[in-house]
């Protein structure tokens, strides 16, 4: 069994598609150990993805993570960071595969409703973030 941290994005939250994402959730056979929703900062948003510091986009996609609710998941399932990955498709929602929850619900690849770690490490650095 693997952890991984979902978020539903402010996006996809405005868009009243968290039932959606979370019945999917439950169907790809994920349990959910922990959910809550809230509402992040500038600062927590940039502490957040400060990974991506350096990177262009990190103001807007921070106003962007800031702008409104999210819902933050504690997803566990088998090799559940690849598959979660999987159901939320490629980052840029117009090439993300038909039927992944990008391809559904993002609108372009800043805001593309929904978050997944990427490796074991991050996993467990963004699951602290959100669940000391
Ligand atoms: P992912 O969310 O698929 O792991 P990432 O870690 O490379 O993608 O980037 C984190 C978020 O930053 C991503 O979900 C949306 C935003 N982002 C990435 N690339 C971007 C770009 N070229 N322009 C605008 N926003 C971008
Ligand atoms: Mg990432």
């Amino acid at each position: 069994m693997e952890r991984t941290l979902a978020i539903i994005k402010p996006d996809a939250v405005k868009k009243r598609v968290i039932g959606k994402i979370i019945q999917r959730i439950e169907d790809e056979g994920f349990e959910i150990l922990a959910m809550k929703m809230l509402h992040l900062t500038k600062e927590e948003a940039k502490q957040f993805y400060y990974v991506h510091k350096d990177k262009p986009f990190y103001e807007s996609l921070t106003d962007f993570m800031s702008s409104g609710r999210i819902v933050v998941l504690l997803l566990e399932r088998e090799n559940a960071i690849k598959h979660w990955r999987e159901v939320m498709g490629a980052t840029d929602p117009a090439q993300a595969k038909p039927g992944t929850l990008r391809r559904l619900y993002g609108f372009s690849v800043e805001r593309n409703a929904v978050h997944g770690s990427d490796s074991p490490q991050t996993a467990e650095w963004e699951i602290q973030f959100f669940f000391k």
